[in-house]
């Protein structure tokens, strides 16, 4: 036999193609549920995240591809991101009431004499009153309030926008920090934000809704809007303001809810 005489193909039978297609996609099956399940192995024995962390519930991986997405939205909404607003009249007439955390009245507050704490370096507290603030230039606005249970409000609140309260007390340099955290008087709420949120040119430190003095269950006397965050994020009845460069402790997130919540 001559060395270039090929071999004669055996032509497959109509059955044994068949069967052939059927090895191949039951090996491919076999494959990738192998690599899900191993993925998903991977997943579930890799380590969760420390308890008592500034973020709770999650496995490492997790968190970690949660930290990369929040960059991603930080990047996108940059300062110069607003939030839709809309006419006065769409506005609800009064809002409703959700989560009453850290508002128990009788708890280290008595709105007389209520000031706002703002910590500064080295432990050093600049107290502020709702009249000083009331002296501000006013800031209104309308727009969609949400929060994570599912629902949402048109609502109208006033107040001095964040940023601004920062340039009339001089606290420029403490912005340049990563964090901002609030607290309600009590402690029994507490919020993390990210500076370029707090800063945001939509943030207010709200003392009235809806045209009105704003009331003990919204938050009486201050309470934060920050209109490019989900309502938890929203602090009622702030007693405490610190900067920092590490993320400040927050009441949701330590119960495995995602600690930017932008919306
Ligand atoms: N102090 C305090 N602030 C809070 C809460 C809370 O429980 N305590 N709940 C948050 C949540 S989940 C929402 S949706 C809004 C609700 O604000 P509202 O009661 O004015 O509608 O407040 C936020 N701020
Ligand atoms: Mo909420």
């Amino acid at each position: 036999m001559s060395k270039q005489a090929k071999k004669p193909k055996k032509e497959l039978t109509i059955e044994q193609k068949i069967n052939r297609r059927n090895f191949i996609s039951f090996a491919s099956f076999t494959v990738l549920a192998g690599g899900a399940y191993g993925g998903w192995r991977w997943l579930y024995k890799s380590p969760e995240e420390v308890a008592g962390g500034i973020t709770g519930g999650t496995r490492k991986p997790l968190r970690k591809a949660l930290n990369k997405t929040e960059l991603f939205f930080r990047r996108v909404f940059s300062d110069n991101h607003l939030v839709k607003t809309y006419p006065k009249e769409l506005a609800v007439k009064g809002a409703r009431v959700n989560s009453d955390i850290g508002l128990e009245a009788k708890k280290k507050f008595d709105p007389a004499t209520w000031k706002l704490q703002v910590v500064k370096k080295g432990g050093e507290v600049l107290q502020v009153s709702l009249q000083e603030i009331m002296a501000l230039p006013k800031t209104e606005i309308v727009y969609d309030f949400k929060c994570v249970e599912g629902w949402d409000e048109i609502q109208h609140w006033a107040g001095v926008k964040f940023i601004d309260f920062i340039k009339h007390f001089k606290l420029d340099e403490y912005i340049k920090m990563e964090y901002l955290g609030m607290e309600t008087p009590d402690k029994a709420y507490y919020v993390g934000l990210d500076m370029p949120s707090a800063i945001h040119p939509q943030t207010l430190l709200a003392y009235e809704m809806s045209g009105k003095p704003l009331q003990l269950q919204h938050g009486a006397p201050l309470r934060l809007i920050i209109p490019v965050k989900y309502g938890i994020k929203n602090l009622k009845r702030i007693g405490t303001i610190t900067f920092s460069n590490t993320r400040p402790r927050d009441y949701w997130a330590e119960e495995g809810y995602d600690y930017y919540s932008g919306l």
